[in-house]
């Protein structure tokens, strides 16, 4: 079935509400820590409190006589059973040709601590609290050592080594482009415009914390891990055969209702290997639940790069090349797939929607004293978007030009498109966005706006940005030659039921994605059923064939592709079953809107007699068929998928207090097929508030001197609320991917992406009559007022 027949599918585009809501607005849900088990025993870890120390020695003695203390492990305990450490599951290159830096990421640490809430030890008792009091009697006697948090000290000869056994602090030197031709291109450009950015550390902040409960079952040795995670295949198959070695069917791991995850929730951690393994030395089951101000120490933060960019253009404002440099910050160790995210993430993304023929991109990786940082909503590409689309517009008014008009003389109009940087769009219309972000911003009323917020003393600035983003990560053999550790496909598999109801297992992992709606409507749509009719089951090894979770807004691009391939089999059967029960001939079946019938006749049957039949196998060519009608599809794309949109921001600044207030934000984007609008627009909207609160309020913030995290807790890292936004425009452009038969592109992340760079652009744009230039993120009153303040002083 081609993309436009699916479109035209009933339910396919209808807004329904989500399925699963009913579970979660009433209280249903099943998270993980409402998992109760008898024997439940509870564990709280003991964390570092210095950003680096030596630990020179552990006295459990104490914590252990403590009341209700069933267990104490230390670094030691775990090393004599052989656990080993967490592995990387990317492998970047260094442009010398050695591999990345992997220092070992042991899941208790071995004498040194390394951050800020490293673990030390775990302190198992009879309950939470008794586990709390126990926890502090632990004594460990730390030799506090000289830490670095930020890339520009780590990067110093004279800096504090984050690992002893390596030469320096950096993790990999790796770049991507011709910097020969872009140096070239450079050499004869009529202006160059340069930028600094700071793309600042954002902690994940998930509506449930991570948690975990482990048990080991002594009758069949083997264990059950339920944690709050996006992919509990990769998460077993990483913990079975890289960390504990453990047969991986001994393993099962399901997470189930999972309440956010944002990426933070994709990797395997220490808390999970720690729990799994101790549950067999105490043959009790173990539950962990992560406390808030733990999470702001421990879950892998985001992004963190300090960058130069620098822009070519010939006298006309188009591109000629860009050029790159960025340093990443990882913090202490590499996370799962923390080396793929400033690299093949980022830098592959820097062509934008724009023909620049040359661009060149070098990175390079650090390790400072701070929590790991991996892949947070966009992974590497809204540092890009936001490197660019900043520099685009800095271009634009260096050029005398709007950012309208810059944007359109570059854009990409044809396609396919391969850019200098890898990646091949498929397909886009991007000025097609523009003029429908221009028309639904009123950008013709802005003159007005502003001139009405200066009478009220006020700033107004309008700001664009015009992001493009990878998703659906994929081919597998390509990922593979690029690094990846990992395969890329997915799996799913239809159960249809001898009554015709249905029951989905896939891979990809909803925590807030609206999973169980949407697949259920591309299943329905296809078997003419209804959605109510079809169950959507995932998150668990143990009944789902296997899976590679839900990231890179792959799960209906990739998930819901292998579910129509399931599908196309499902129909194949059928159509067979249906040609011997109406006497026809195979290629004479037509299936549409859930009945079969023989093409020129009015002989027909419905779906539901099929699936019985299947079942019920007494008038059934059995000795060309099986019975049964269950199918399994692996899928394995042949590309990405490019999501592409023009986001325009219009903020409003108090010169007295700096306050940035957003007073309209509108967001064109192209998702290609939309499954359904409603829940497409809900996850546009939470990604705005991501990207929005980025660029306004949320930082992390460790204390240079002393390593220690300064924003620990919401009075400190200012997350946004309602009442930040106004009403966002949502709109759409449809221009269907190629790459699977939905003819979808992700939406999951877009928002995130696109919404930075708009509303610095906006911010910027506010204060240049005051002669502020540059500003970093985020724009917090303090920041604004600070940089008018330095303006009116220059
Ligand atoms: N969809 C659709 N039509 C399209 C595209 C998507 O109807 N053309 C639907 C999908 O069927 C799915 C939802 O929109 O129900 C998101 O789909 P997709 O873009 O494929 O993204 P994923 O489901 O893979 O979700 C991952 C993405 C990422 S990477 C992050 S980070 C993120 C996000 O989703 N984390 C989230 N959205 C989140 N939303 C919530 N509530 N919580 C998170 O942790």
């Amino acid at each position: 079935m081609g993309a436009t027949d699916f479109a035209n599918l009933p339910h396919i585009g209808e807004a329904l509400v989500r399925k699963e809501d009913y579970r979660f607005l009433t209280g249903a849900g099943q998270y993980t820590d409402d998992i109760d088990l008898a024997g439940l025993t509870y564990a709280v870890f003991v964390r570092s409190p210095h950003a680096h120390a030596r630990i020179r020695s552990v006295d459990k003695s104490a914590a252990r006589a403590a009341p209700g203390v069933i267990a104490v492990f230390d670094g030691q305990d775990v090393a004599a059973d052989k656990i080993g450490g967490l592995p990387c599951g990317w492998l970047i290159t260094s442009t010398d040709g050695t591999p990345m830096k992997e220092p070992p990421h042991p899941v208790l640490a071995q004498g040194k601590a390394r951050y800020v809430g490293d673990h030390v030890a775990i302190v198992i008792a009879e309950t939470l609290e008794q586990a709390k009091n126990a926890a502090e009697q632990v004594v460990v006697d730390y030799e506090p050592l000289p830490s670095v948090v930020d890339t520009g000290s780590a990067k110093a000869v004279e800096a504090p080594r984050v690992h002893d056994e390596l030469p320096d602090n950096n993790c990999y030197r790796w770049a991507l482009g011709d910097k020969t031709q872009v140096d070239a291109a450079f050499a004869s450009a009529a202006h160059v415009t340069r930028l600094d950015l700071v793309n600042n550390r954002l902690v994940p902040n998930a509506m449930e914390p991570r948690a975990a409960v482990a048990q080991y079952n002594r009758a069949g040795d083997d264990y059950t891990l339920w944690v709050s995670n996006q992919n509990p295949h990769v998460e077993r198959l990483l913990m079975t055969a890289f960390v504990m070695g453990l047969p991986e069917h001994k393993v099962r791991v399901i997470a189930p209702d999972v309440g956010g995850g944002f990426g933070s929730k994709i990797y395997l951690y220490a808390e999970d290997v720690c729990l799994t393994w101790a549950s067999k030395k105490i043959n009790r089951p173990i539950k962990w639940t992560c406390e808030r101000s733990e999470a702001f120490l421990c879950d892998a933060h985001g992004r963190d790069h300090v960058s130069h960019a620098e822009l070519a253009m010939d006298k006309d404002g188009r591109f000629l090349a860009l050029r790159v440099q960025t340093d990443a910050n990882m913090g202490a160790y590499l996370s799962t797939f923390a080396s793929c995210v400033p690299t093949i993430l980022y830098a592959t993304l820097l062509a934008g929607q724009y023909t620049t023929p040359q661009v060149y991109a070098e990175v390079h990786a650090w390790f400072t004293h701070t929590s790991p940082v991996d892949a947070y909503r966009g992974a590497g590409r809204p540092e890009a978007t936001y490197l660019l689309e900043r520099i685009v517009t800095r271009a634009a008014w260096e050029m005398g030009l709007s950012q309208d008009e810059i944007r359109r003389r570059n854009f990409i109009t044809s396609f396919p498109y391969q850019t200098p940087v890898a990646l091949q769009y498929d397909v886009g219309d991007y000025p097609a966005c523009l003029n429908k972000a221009n028309e639904m911003a009123d950008v013709a009323g802005f003159a007005a706006r502003r001139q009405a917020s200066e009478a009220r003393g006020l700033l107004r600035g309008i700001g664009y940005s015009s992001y493009i983003e990878a998703c659906g990560i994929a081919p597998s053999n390509i990922a593979g030659a690029l690094g990846a550790r990992a395969g890329l496909f997915e799996v799913g598999e239809v159960r249809v039921h001898p009554t015709g109801s249905v029951t989905v297992f896939t891979g990809s992992h909803s925590h807030g994605q609206g999973h169980e709606t949407t697949f259920a409507q591309v299943v329905a749509a296809r078997l003419g059923i209804s959605p109510d009719q079809v169950d959507i089951v995932h998150g668990d090894t143990g009944r789902v064939p296997f899976g590679m979770g839900t990231y890179g807004s792959r799960s209906i691009s990739v998930g819901g592709a292998a579910i129509m391939r399931a599908l196309d089999k499902i129909e194949a059967k059928a159509k067979k079953i249906a040609a011997h029960l109406l006497e026809a001939s195979d290629a004479d079946i037509d299936f549409a809107n859930g009945e079969f019938t023989v093409r020129g006749t009015d002989k027909k049957i419905p779906f539901a007699q099929i699936a019985l039949t299947a079942y019920v196998p007494h008038n059934y060519p059995l000795d060309k068929l099986e019975p049964g009608l269950n199918e399994t599809a692996f899928y394995d794309p042949t590309n990405f998928t490019f999501p592409a949109g023009t986001y325009i921001c219009e903020v409003e600044i108090d010169p007295e207090t700096g306050e940035v207030r957003v007073d309209r934000f509108t967001a064109v984007d192209d998702f290609g097929t939309l499954i359904n609008p409603l829940i497409v627009e809900g996850q546009v909207h939470g990604g705005l508030a991501q990207g929005i609160g980025q660029a306004l309020l949320e930082h992390c913030v460790y204390d240079r001197e002393t390593g220690q995290l300064l924003t620990g807790s919401f009075q400190d890292y200012a997350m946004p609320r309602a009442d930040d936004f106004p009403e966002f425009r949502i709109g759409h452009v449809c221009t269907p991917s190629t790459v699977n038969p939905l003819g979808t592109k992700g939406c999951g992340e877009a928002g995130a992406i696109g919404s930075p760079p708009a509303v610095m652009n906006a911010v910027l744009d506010a204060l240049a009559p005051l002669g502020v230039r540059d500003l970093d993120m985020p724009a917090s009153p303090n920041r604004v007022w600070q940089a008018i303040q330095a303006a009116r002083k220059a």
